[in-house]
């Protein structure tokens, strides 16, 4: 088979970036390690920038996000009693999208057709520095496709990485992760409640009016199975406000799981004409929900340098790695300071404490540190 990009990975960033290319008359298949309904499994992120909405309407699949998801205007943060309102709308002109990563990706699927194939192992993208080819098995066939450009888009245990000779990579773990929880219960807030707690982090949030996602940090020792619905809840709220602890509605999980939190970046994104984007090439901490939205950014570059290479123009290409990581950076810093001042880190002196309760206090208090983080919340321009 031949196509002018072959993309690996069937998560969020391939498919995006296959039917953005796609409107534009640029042939690409697609491969995925997993099945269909595996991937569709993987409960993830739920908020999406206005830039991201914007460009899922570019590719021709916003209808039912715009239909079915929820604009919100603002989030609160609590800390310990007191709750405050981050009003994005009215700080940073801009609102977010409440839109589960799961429904984004099922209409990409959707409108994707035959472009996918699902069930691939052993995928190599090779012939990076000359003419580029992927080769994979598929039901135990050997198979090839040629191409023009490989795109990584397999996320952060994808191989794509690893062909990239001379990569430096950046990055940090944190001495905890997030228990998520789905229950069909209706969302104990209308917009999203992070909270600092003497407990620790918890986070509110919601995918609909009967469907609430909710999220504790735990040690990285824990697992699923030490957290029985009924100790998870108790345990969400007591890191709550009183006051929205009371009006919780619980119900029984229907998806529980424990993400451990990382910052990563590699660099650069490019090697000859293998290209990376995604969680392939960088991981945020979720706590600025930045994730998904930055390899939305990666793809916004890429596509546009693509669509630029296929008409005439090769700058953009060559520019691609040096654009995509100057905002991948911006949204890095983002997550890991809101990691920083929501957590409860375990070897914190009381020096660091002093510091992380006065950088709450100095957000509350001034308009400039709220517009801040609004404007970064909502997304940076592209
Ligand atoms: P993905 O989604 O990991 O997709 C990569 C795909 O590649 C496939 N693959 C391979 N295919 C072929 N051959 C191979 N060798 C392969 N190796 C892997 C995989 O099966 C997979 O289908 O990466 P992509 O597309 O770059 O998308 C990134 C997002 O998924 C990720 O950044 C977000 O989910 C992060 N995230 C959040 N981001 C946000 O912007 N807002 C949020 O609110 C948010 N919340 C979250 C999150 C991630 C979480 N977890 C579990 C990590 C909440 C959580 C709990
Ligand atoms: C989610 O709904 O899964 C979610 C929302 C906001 C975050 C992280 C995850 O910061």
């Amino acid at each position: 088979m031949r196509v002018q990009v072959g993309i690996i990975g069937g998560g969020p960033s391939g498919l995006l970036l296959s039917q953005l290319l796609h409107l534009k008359g640029i042939s690409s298949v697609v491969l995925e390690k997993h099945s269909r309904d595996y991937v569709l499994g993987r409960i993830r992120a739920g908020v999406l920038e206005h830039g991201f909405c914007k460009l899922m309407r570019e590719a021709g699949v916003g209808a039912r996000m715009d239909a079915e998801g929820e604009v919100h205007e603002g989030i609160f943060i609590a800390d310990g009693e007191e709750m405050h309102r981050v009003d994005l709308q009215g700080l940073s002109g801009e609102s977010v999208m409440v839109y589960g990563q799961t429904e984004l990706t099922r209409d990409l699927y959707n409108a994707m057709g035959e472009r996918v194939i699902h069930g691939v192992e052993n995928v190599q993208p090779q012939g990076l520095l000359g003419d580029p080819f992927i080769t994979y098995t598929l039901n135990g066939a050997a198979a090839r496709i040629d191409c023009d450009f490989i795109i990584g888009a397999d996320g952060f245990h994808g191989v794509s990485r690893q062909a990239i000779l001379n990569i430096t990579e950046h990055g940090r773990t944190y001495p905890f992760g997030w228990l998520g929880v789905l229950s069909e219960t209706p969302p104990v807030s209308p917009e999203l409640i992070y909270s600092k707690s003497t407990r620790g982090f918890a986070l509110c949030s919601l995918r609909s009016q009967v469907l609430s996602r909710y999220y504790i940090q735990v040690p990285l020792s824990d697992s699923a199975e030490d957290w029985p619905d009924e100790k998870f809840w108790a345990e969400l709220k007591r890191r709550l406000p009183v006051a929205v602890a009371d009006r919780l509605v619980t119900g029984p999980s229907i998806e529980k799981s424990i993400a451990p939190l990382r910052s990563f970046v590699a660099e650069p994104m490019q090697h000859g004409r293998l290209f990376l984007a995604g969680d392939a090439a960088h991981i945020v901490p979720p706590t600025g929900a930045k994730g998904l939205n930055a390899a939305a950014s990666d793809i916004y570059y890429l596509y546009h340098a693509l669509a630029a290479y296929y008409a005439g123009d090769e700058a953009g290409l060559a520019g691609y790695s040096d654009r995509a990581l100057a905002r991948v950076w911006k949204a890095q810093r983002f997550s890991w300071w809101m990691t920083s001042l929501l957590h409860r880190f375990p070897e914190q002196s009381s020096f660091e404490q002093q510091l992380q309760d006065t950088d709450l206090d100095y957000l509350f208090s001034s308009e400039c540190a709220m517009k801040s983080l609004a404007e970064n919340y909502v997304g940076l321009p592209y």
